[in-house]
């Protein structure tokens, strides 16, 4: 399985310094990333977390072009991005996957973009927007209304012109779900995986792992990350988003070599 390694540029990841400090810091932290065992790296410069508020074009183009041309020579990177303006630019700067959290509703550019520049595709599921998806989401069988909804947005993808062979799918670990939404959806990984798009999956550091602890802090949610990606490894997901990186690839090894001894 791939491991996909974190790259927030936003202003409470790298903005301690000025502008020329922070994409280095950034840079620097892919490459290293990139050294301990990331198959690829996601680089955003809009937080998506509940209650997050949008970000201007410019702004977002100012945090990561720049990091995306630093980084795309030594490992394949993602965009993740919700704007086409934002995704062509970073196609150009060397960016070969565009994550986009609206799965392509956001921005009606973004889908024929896609199509005719090439780039892999995920397709994540959210329920609302990141303003509002926390706000008592309900569904009546999330496993089912997950995976109708990645189905037939991948067939938007595809009627748009970009060819499933470039497709992701992904549940959307805690965009618009409870808990146990989240447990449902990661049990769930194989129902996903059959069919027959790679899975990708984000669980890093996400707020139901620190429900399930006691309320443990981001910082404190190693385990739990560890825990949810085991498990999205056991259903057959091909690819996991993490922060960790190392731990995750060490995880991951382990696993693989008690299965193959
Ligand atoms: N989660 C976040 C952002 N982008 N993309 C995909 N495909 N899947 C995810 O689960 C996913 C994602 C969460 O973003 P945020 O809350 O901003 O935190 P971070 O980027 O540090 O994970």
């Amino acid at each position: 399985m791939k491991v996909m390694g974190i790259v927030n540029v936003t202003p409470d990841s790298f903005s301690d310094g000025g502008e020329f400090l922070d994409h280095e810091r950034a840079i620097e932290h892919g490459m290293e990333l990139a050294r301990v065992g990331a198959d690829m790296l996601d680089i955003g410069g809009e937080s998506t977390r509940p209650g997050a508020e949008p970000v201007p074009v410019e702004e977002e183009l100012r945090r990561v072009i720049t990091v995306v041309e630093g980084l795309s020579g030594v490992v394949p990177v993602s965009i993740d991005t919700t704007k086409a303006e934002v995704a062509r630019a970073a196609i150009d700067a060397g960016a070969v996957m565009v994550n986009d959290v609206t799965a392509l509703r956001g921005d009606p550019a973004m889908a024929g973009l896609c199509a005719e520049t090439g780039v892999e595709v995920v397709i994540m599921h959210m329920l609302g927007t990141p303003r509002t998806m926390q706000d008592d989401p309900r569904y009546g069988n999330v496993v089912d209304e997950v995976q109708e909804f990645l189905a037939v947005q991948a067939g938007v993808a595809e009627a748009a012109g970009i060819a499933r062979e470039k497709l992701w799918i992904d549940p959307g670990i805690g965009f618009g779900k409870t808990v146990e939404h989240n447990l449902r959806l990661l049990r769930a990984t194989d129902r996903f995986a059959r069919m027959n798009i790679p899975v990708l999956v984000g669980a890093s550091r996400k707020g139901f792992i620190g429900k399930l602890d006691r309320d443990a802090p981001e910082s404190e949610r190693l385990g739990g990350t560890i825990a949810a990606c085991l498990a999205a490894r056991a259903g057959g997901a091909a690819m996991v988003r993490v922060h960790d990186v190392r731990e995750v690839v060490q995880a991951l090894r382990v696993a693989s070599a008690i299965e193959s001894v």
